[in-house]
């Protein structure tokens, strides 16, 4: 409860709320294809604290209504800040909890702060969940394909955490998914498991491949994970192998200036 007061106070403030952004690139040629956003609280007793401290919090209280619009306000100055500064700009994907996606005009308020920042919807992504998707399979159906047709680009995160059917992924009017960390990690573990998550892995990526999606694979940590990937057909690539999520400063430099 206590901190449930202090993120209701801290979202009222300037400068309480930061974004870090982590790159996710080509595995062949280490170009940025993309950012992701992600949380970062400043609270003032406890310091810096990562998403998986407060927004359960926030999904819980039903400030994650404050703070949604907060995130895409503030990437939308990012990409402003970046486009003034010269860089050419790279699509940043904002992560959506269950709440958000299913809150009553989700896509015009989205479009409203688009059009206030005039910035194209090509340059802004969404990630759901497998289970945010899940859990009123139609409404998200009806929903991503309303986000779609505005324009933005739409990923499935976490995915194969979710139990997700091989048919549902078909009905899914998203561009790509990402496939969970956990099964990333677990390709170096193989030996001990007899190639399972090799297995795995490559089946996920056939069938992303094969519904035509883009495929990401997430924390990717290690030169052997990264060559698994390439050596299967997964070229987009996330992970601490390349970059940990950094403040907006530290990406900067890794960003393409405009001639
Ligand atoms: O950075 P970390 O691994 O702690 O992130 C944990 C989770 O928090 C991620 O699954 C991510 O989707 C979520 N998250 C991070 N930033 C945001 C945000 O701005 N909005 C929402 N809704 N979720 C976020
Ligand atoms: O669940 P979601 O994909 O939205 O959250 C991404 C989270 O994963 C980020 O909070 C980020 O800090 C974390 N992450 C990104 N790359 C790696 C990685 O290579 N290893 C680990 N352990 N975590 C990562
Ligand atoms: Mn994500
Ligand atoms: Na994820």
């Amino acid at each position: 409860f206590q901190m449930e007061q202090a993120l209701r106070r801290g979202l009222g403030r300037d400068n309480e709320l930061l974004l870090h952004y982590q790159p996710r690139v080509d595995m062949h040629t280490g170009q940025i294809l993309s950012l992701e956003a992600l949380a970062r609280w400043v609270h003032p007793d406890l310091g810096l604290l990562p998403p998986a401290r407060f927004i359960p919090i926030a999904e819980s209280s039903g400030l994650i209504l404050n703070l949604g619009p907060l995130v895409l306000r503030q990437v939308c100055q990012q990409i402003l800040h970046w486009r003034e500064a010269g860089i050419t700009p790279v699509p940043v994907a904002i992560n959506l909890t269950t709440q958000e996606l299913y809150k009553h005009n989700l896509v015009q308020d989205i479009q409203k702060t688009l059009d206030t920042f005039q910035i194209d919807p090509g340059l802004l992504e969404f990630e759901i969940t497998e289970s945010t998707a899940m859990r009123s399979m139609e409404d998200a159906i009806a929903i991503l394909a309303r986000m779609r047709a505005a324009g933005f680009k739409l990923s499935l995160d976490d995915f194969g955490t979710g139990y997700a059917s091989m048919s549902y992924l078909s009905h899914l009017p998203v561009h790509g998914i990402k496939i969970d960390q956990s099964f990333i990690t677990n390709l170096d573990q193989d030996n001990e498991h007899c190639g399972q998550a090799a297995t795995i892995v490559k089946a996920m990526i056939g069938l992303g491949l094969n519904l035509d999606l883009e495929v990401v694979a997430e924390g990717v940590e290690t030169l052997h994970q990264q060559q698994f990937l390439l050596d299967h057909q997964c070229v987009r690539g996330q992970g601490f192998l390349f970059s940990h999520p950094r403040p907006p400063e530290d990406i900067e430099p890794l960003l393409h200036t405009s001639a």
